[in-house]
């Protein structure tokens, strides 16, 4: 370790300054970069360009993180709210005294489920977030939930139950990609580099999306849908593979169980009947399937958008089982199997035997994920169901911002007993809460990398702690100190981070040094074609489940069926009359990540309003002009944007972006139209009216 506590030795240090190699955490890009110090604050931050993978890339936020880190609004003490409803600064001893003591209280008199704590974006794939889940298990309460609850789980379930994991699409050797409502460009531009290799190379390019972003202009096809009918539409290109028999038939025969009843279910989702419900020309869907099916390997990846609508894990499962019929499954250039790294669990038997909130209406949710699903704490806050919530610690999330429902959150947060918020800022989910903690950043901390998800390799890497924050507390730190004052030192026998990493890492035969002095990573393993000839699939039958026995034992359809999203001009046309809109919110945006930023003067200037996307046409029919400050509405309610007109829409659709303070997308968004399954909200599909202000 040198003096200043950064764990790596892979640092130039001049007289005044010290430059150190670090990886961004804000995005799974993990973008490698190269940080100048002088003491502790940053002078410089260039993007490294020997790194395997994002080759010396940053986007605006990595490149101003000296602006996010060093803002002047910074959360630097502990907060307590007084009677009056004034913040009081207090020690972290008395901010830990206060929150152990009131987590037992809670237990003893309403038992530990009556406590919840969810970890947010910011804990995504972060090494802090495991402990968190441990703490959760010593304390007894089966109420830890994370951004899985409206993020990426709903994906992982899908394809848990078609094929018993995740695959990752191997971009580096595909002749055909298919993006399914996902934009990398934006939500992960440095994974645009194996992509571009790829179209270079001559590979095929699908793209999903109900809007003509840059990408589905380049595409070889671009299927522009209507927003929650990606279910649909994938039974239309399975009806074509199918009935063109496009399929691999030995695979099929061999790994499949419910080819015959697919065959059946899909006889009445041809491309025709695919239009009137998706709005996608004919020609266009049959295009599509055609070109996916004969330009293997070919691998496809479902974005955000697919799961977040009331179709979400069907619709996701049915683009699985075009992937597995195509033959494109566990094949070099195809959707590969690529194991985690094996580091030594966290996980603690939780004895708790009170179910988490949502495994009763969520089952397969709670069973693939071992969480609560906190789209529904609003509900146990304010209605006590399934039972009383009474107190909330938040670490890494702004949810009255990015949750659904805003309005009713804000309430249960206001109404619940005891909340803690952990995060850098003031954000207006802190000022809901009873004490806020101040997080230290990303780079005072050590952080594992994983490379393997996004851009195929099984390389794994440190960043090392690179800079001292001895005011704030990392959420490692917090979480530790938290539950040793609770008496689980046995559970949490760490005295640092890098002790707890050594143990972590262990299984690896690298040590912390190893790794992090390693900027290039640790591959960890090889990808092996079609393990599964030899191990058969991780489901129940060992085949690819079509049919799911598991979806059918809690009352689900077993088969990828369509429904149309719960509103919708067809599903509620009555509805539809007054709000005529199909509203799709919270496509990414290059400045933003979610809720953060808008305080960062360098990159609110890139983008400094809520826009309202409409197209041309619709807005000489409501009267509206391209600037002008207007207000979308739903059943639940509205928010104020300003018009941006764009013919990259259908004129039906409007978009509006999530994150906004004061155009709070999810005032519009509702915590009941949830996935049966995954309990994901609708936020891709909704209905809603614009009106003039005033
Ligand atoms: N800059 C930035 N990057 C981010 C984030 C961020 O906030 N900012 N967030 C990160 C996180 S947590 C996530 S989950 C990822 C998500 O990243 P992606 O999965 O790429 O998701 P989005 O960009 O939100 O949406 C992808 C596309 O879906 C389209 N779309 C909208 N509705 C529908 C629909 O009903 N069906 C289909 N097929 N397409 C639709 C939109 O037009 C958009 O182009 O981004 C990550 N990266
Ligand atoms: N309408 C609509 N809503 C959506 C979406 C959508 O597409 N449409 N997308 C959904 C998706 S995919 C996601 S992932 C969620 C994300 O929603 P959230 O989980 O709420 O994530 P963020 O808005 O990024 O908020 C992260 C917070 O953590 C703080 N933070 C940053 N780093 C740290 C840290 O190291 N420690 C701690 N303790 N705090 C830190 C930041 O300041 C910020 O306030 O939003 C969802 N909400
Ligand atoms: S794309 Fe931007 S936010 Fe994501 S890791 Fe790279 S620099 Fe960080
Ligand atoms: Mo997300």
């Amino acid at each position: 370790m040198s003096e200043s506590g950064v764990i790596s030795r892979r640092y130039q240090a001049t007289e005044d300054t010290r430059t150190v190699q670090a990886v961004c955490a804000i995005c799974n890009g993990g973008c490698g970069m190269d940080i100048t110090f002088e003491g502790d604050a940053i002078v410089e931050i260039k993007g490294r360009k020997e790194h395997p993978a994002t080759r010396g890339y940053l986007c605006q936020k990595g490149r101003n993180l000296k602006d996010i880190f060093e803002a002047p609004d910074r959360l630097v003490h502990p907060l307590i709210k007084t009677a009056s409803g004034e913040w009081r600064e207090i020690s972290w001893d008395e901010a830990l005294d206060i929150i152990a003591e009131k987590l037992s209280e809670v237990k003893a008199k309403h038992g530990a489920e009556a406590v919840a704590v969810h970890v947010g974006q910011a804990g995504v794939r972060k090494e802090f977030t495991p402990y968190v889940q441990r703490f959760c298990a010593a304390f007894g309460t089966p109420n830890f939930s994370t951004a899985g609850s409206h993020c990426h789980i709903s994906k992982v379930i899908a394809n848990e139950l078609v094929y018993g994991a995740l695959p990752v699409p191997d971009y580096t050797h595909t002749n055909s990609i298919v993006l399914w409502g996902y934009n990398p460009q934006i939500s992960c531009p440095p994974q645009m580099f194996i992509i571009n290799e790829a179209l270079d190379r001559g590979a095929k390019l699908i793209v999903v999306d109900p809007k003509a972003t840059p990408l589905a202009r380049k595409a070889d096809v671009h299927l522009q849908l209507r927003p929650g009918t990606d279910g649909a539409l994938a039974l239309g290109l399975l009806n074509v593979v199918i009935s063109e028999n496009l399929y691999n038939k030995a695979f099929v025969e061999k790994w499949t169980v419910g080819f015959d009843e697919l065959t059946s279910l899909v006889g009445e989702y041809a491309p025709q009947r695919v239009e009137e419900i998706t709005w996608i020309p004919t020609q266009k869907t049959q295009e599509a399937a055609r070109l996916y099916a004969t330009s293997s390997p070919a691998c496809s990846y479902p974005g955000i958008a697919v799961e977040l609508q009331t179709n979400g894990v069907q619709a996701a499962r049915a683009i699985a089982i075009l992937q597995a019929i195509t033959g494109n499954l566990d094949i070099k250039g195809g959707a590969i199997f690529a194991p985690g790294a094996a580091l030594s669990s966290l996980k603690l038997t939780n004895t708790c035997s009170t179910p988490a909130i949502g495994e009763n209406r969520f089952p397969i949710f709670c069973e693939h994920n071992d969480n609560a699903q906190a789209n529904i704490y609003a509900d146990a806050i304010l209605d006590k169901t399934p039972y009383p919530l009474r107190a909330l610690i938040i670490s890494g999330s702004n949810a009255v911002i990015t949750w659904p429902n805003a309005k009713r959150l804000i309430s249960a947060l206001e109404d619940i007993e005891f909340l803690v918020v952990m995060d850098h800022f003031m954000t207006e989910t802190a000022k809901l809460a009873d004490l806020v903690l101040p997080a230290a950043s990303f780079l005072a901390r050590p952080e594992i990398w994983d490379h393997t998800s996004i851009y195929g390799a099984l390389r794994i890497g440190l960043s090392p702690k690179v800079s001292e924050d001895k005011k704030r507390m990392t959420d490692w730190q917090f979480w530790t100190a938290l539950a040793r004052r609770m008496g689980y030192n046995d559970e949490f026998p760490w005295q640092s981070e890098e002790e707890a990493l050594t143990y972590r890492l262990a299984p690896l035969g690298a040590t912390v040094y190893e790794l992090s002095d390693n900027e290039n990573g640790h591959i960890y393993g090889e990808h092996k074609e079609k393990a599964y000839e030899k191990d058969g699939f991780r489901t129940p039958s060992g085949k690819v489940e079509i049919y799911s026995k598991e979806l059918e034992k809690y009352g689900y359809d077993p088969l990828p069926v369509y429904r149309e999203p719960h509103e919708s001009p067809v599903s509620m046309p009555e509805l539809a009359r007054e709000y005529p809109l199909v509203l799709t919110t919270g496509k990414r945006m290059p400045s933003y990540h979610h809720s953060r930023y808008r305080n960062i003067a360098s990159l609110l200037k890139l983008a400094p309003d809520p826009e309202v996307e409409v197209h041309p046409e619709k807005a000489r029919e409501l009267g509206i002009n391209e600037g002008e400050r207007v207000i979308v509405e739903s059943l639940r309610g509205s928010a104020e944007f300003v018009v941006r007109l764009t013919d990259e829409i259908d004129s039906r659709v409007v978009f509006i972006p999530h994150g906004w303070e004061d155009a709070n997308a999810n005032m519009l968004t509702d915590n009941e139209i949830l996935d049966p399954i995954s309990g994901f909200p609708a936020d891709r599909a909704l209905l809603a009216k614009i009106r003039k202000k005033g």
